[in-house]
């Protein structure tokens, strides 16, 4: 059994990793490597994809390449992310599966890129016409678009993602019942984003300068973008934020003084950052509208989700926590679905199996968003109390509650085991996450979750002369006036990210695992450690360990019979039998060594990959003889 894969070719090491002899970390290190090295960024596992960041741009997405990858099995070229893009569009046409595709990786690693990728390429190979055209150009151009007013310059990348996005493509289904779908039109394009993180404007022209360079040097640390959209409501809100200014000059008392200084501080920046966020959403709910999809056809989806990666940086407040939590479940995601259901899978299905063991970080999430006694909910339960509440209290309270979480550290506690671990701040504590320990320093924690807009200001917008602000501030008007207190920051956005994984799970995933090659932004540049620490925390060699203990491939009986039968005399035209007994025979026929295959409750279970393209060769062999025998018999006609 012979076929030619370009997955084995070892000058440029091993493309699926699956295959990798002996495996261990240092020679799965060793072959990311000499790919790297050779420009090959891309290196499966199994059907998961790994990215490495090239940080450079190659020749290697040319209309030429998608032509290449077009309607071809996903191990029969070398490895590419367009591969992935292909099956998984393959997939929504040919079995009518919603499609996810998701996209993970620390900052800097590829992830916004790689999701750009998918959709020219899934735009490239999807229907034709002008209205399709016109939805196509739509698509690619939001980008942009969403990236100007989305992303901002970072110590890890500079075209950081602050905002979390989620785009649902829909295809739709035209006519001709009975040839199956024929999936042609690209319907619509939903943008859905959840939490503006640490998006830091600037309002330069509300304070004076000295004000203007503290907050200055808090944003550039965090990544800001430019002073924007602040000055179209310039007057009115100068006005609030002087009444409240005026009044510390009044009042005698300096910390009295200090504290409506800082009350000034506050307000000025709640509203930049209402102004923002809104905005952002607004334009958000624009792109939507104009792409929205004008047909009641059936349709297909195919989400492709680019969050913010994980993120240390020296200082963590509030929105390192969210962006970090969020990559927390997106990994939950993952070591759900392709390690335990894997392995579940197994055991359902009757097939023999060993455990492979893993960390699964249920734990740290749980110590997040547990309902009772998370993080989260502890937060909210102290911007909730009445009485005074500070940031302090807050950590007072996570050392009373999370001290003997194994993931949770602090010293605070007069108990604390580490209470003399001076790497450790008083107002800090520490999660040890599942991509590393994150120190978070708790001042503005409340704050940030309060996320409160004192109603003056909400007014003052109402009131500005400008349409569209006040569009963005409803309540503003007074004669609306609503005293119900707003969700806060942290309880909106474990709600869209509840909301996010529930519809991440009823489609089938596609995974692009990013890995950053330096921590330089360079070209050329392959840190070991570096790169042996997120093969680590993403999981990588457990996923390679259970992809080959266990089975590349796996089909039901009857789709599979279907595929193959044409291969075999006994099978061929038509098996009347059960279609487990057909596929037996059919493999039997073929030669097909029993290690090969497990025959489960319902699927038949192929070992390796080649075994599959050994069939799809045979498949197509025949399909060609079949086509050459009409065309002679044609011609005899003729
Ligand atoms: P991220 O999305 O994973 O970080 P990006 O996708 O923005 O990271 O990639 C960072 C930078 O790396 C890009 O601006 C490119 O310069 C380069 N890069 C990434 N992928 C490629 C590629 N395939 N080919 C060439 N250059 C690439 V963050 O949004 O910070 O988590 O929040
Ligand atoms: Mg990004």
């Amino acid at each position: 059994m012979e076929v030619k894969t370009s997955l084995l070719d070892n000058m440029i090491g091993v493309g699926d990793m699956v295959l990798l002899e002996p495996l261990s970390e240092d020679s799965f290190l060793g072959n990311l490597k000499k790919r790297f090295d050779h420009s090959e960024i891309y290196t499966y596992i199994g059907s998961v994809v790994i990215s490495m960041n090239p940080y450079r741009s190659l020749p290697i997405y040319t209309p030429e390449k998608v032509e290449e990858y077009r309607n071809r099995n996903f191990y029969e070229l070398s490895p590419h992310i367009y591969a992935l893009a292909d099956e998984a569009y393959r997939s929504l046409r040919d079995q009518d599966k919603d499609q996810c595709i998701l996209i993970t990786g620390e900052s800097g690693a590829g992830k916004t890129e790689a999701s750009k990728l998918v959709m020219s390429y899934v735009a490239a190979v999807c229907g034709k016409g002008h209205e399709v055209n016109k939805v196509k150009e739509q698509l690619l151009q939001s980008n942009p678009v969403l990236e100007a007013f989305g992303n901002a310059k970072t110590v890890r990348n500079d075209n950081s993602s602050r905002f979390g996005k989620y785009m649902d493509i829909e295809f739709d289904f035209k006519g001709d019942p009975l040839g199956g779908p024929r999936l042609s039109l690209l319907g619509s394009l939903a943008v859905f984003w959840f939490d503006l993180a640490s998006v830091h404007i600037v309002l330069s022209e509300l304070v004076s300068p000295a004000e203007v360079t503290e907050t200055k040097t808090e944003a550039d640390s965090r990544g800001t973008n430019e002073p924007l959209s602040a000055r179209l409501s310039q007057s009115d809100t100068k006005m609030v934020c002087e009444k409240q200014l005026l009044t510390c000059d009044l009042v005698r008392p300096s910390w009295l003084a200090t504290r409506l200084l800082f009350q000034a501080y506050y307000a000025r920046d709640a509203l930049a950052k209402n102004l923002y966020s809104r905005l952002f959403s607004w334009l958000v709910t624009r792109i939507n509208e104009s792409i929205q999809a004008q047909t009641k056809a059936r349709h297909k989806v195919m989400g492709v989700l680019d969050i913010y990666g994980f993120e240390i940086f020296e200082d963590n407040s509030f929105e390192q926590f969210i962006i970090n939590y969020c990559n927390e479940k997106l990994q939950q995601i993952f070591i759900e679905l392709t390690l335990r259901e894997e392995q579940e899978e197994y055991v359902r299905e009757g097939i023999e199996w060993t455990n492979i063991e893993y960390f699964n970080n249920a734990i740290i999430c749980d110590l997040i968003e547990n309902n009772q006694n998370g993080i989260l909910a502890m937060l909210d339960e102290e911007c909730l109390r009445p009485g005074t509440v500070t940031d302090e209290t807050f950590l007072d309270k996570l050392n009373t509650i999370c001290a003997d979480h194994q993931h949770f550290e602090s010293r605070l506690n007069k108990n604390s085991k580490f209470l003399n671990d001076h790497s450790l701040p008083h107002n800090c504590f520490r999660i040890q996450h599942y991509a590393g320990k994150v120190l978070y320093r708790v001042e503005g924690f409340v704050d940030k979750n309060n996320d409160l807009l004192y109603r003056d200001l909400s007014q003052a917008m109402y009131k500005a002369n400008h349409s569209l602000i006040k569009q963005l501030f409803p309540e503003g008007n007074p004669a609306k006036v609503n005293l119900k207190r707003p969700p806060t920051a942290g309880f909106q956005f474990r709600a869209s990210v509840g909301t996010l994984m529930r519809n991440l799970q009823t489609k089938n995933p596609n995974y692009i695992r990013c890995i950053k090659p330096n921590d330089k932004k360079a070209s050329h540049i392959f840190t070991d450690s570096l790169v042996r620490h997120q093969v680590r925390y993403l999981g990588l060699m457990e996923n390679v360990r259970v992809r080959r203990a266990g089975y590349a491939f796996r089909q039901p009986y009857e789709p599979c019979l279907e595929r193959y039968k044409m291969l075999c005399k006994r099978t061929w035209p038509h098996w009347k039998g059960p279609a487990r007994e057909g596929v037996e025979v059919l493999m039997a026929d073929l030669q097909i060594p029993t290690e090969e295959i497990s025959y489960g409750r319902s699927k038949i279970f192929i070992r390796n990959p080649r075994t599959l393209f050994f069939l799809e060769e045979k498949r197509k062999q025949c399909l060609q003889d079949l086509a050459t025998l009409i065309q002679k018999i044609y011609r005899g006609w003729k």
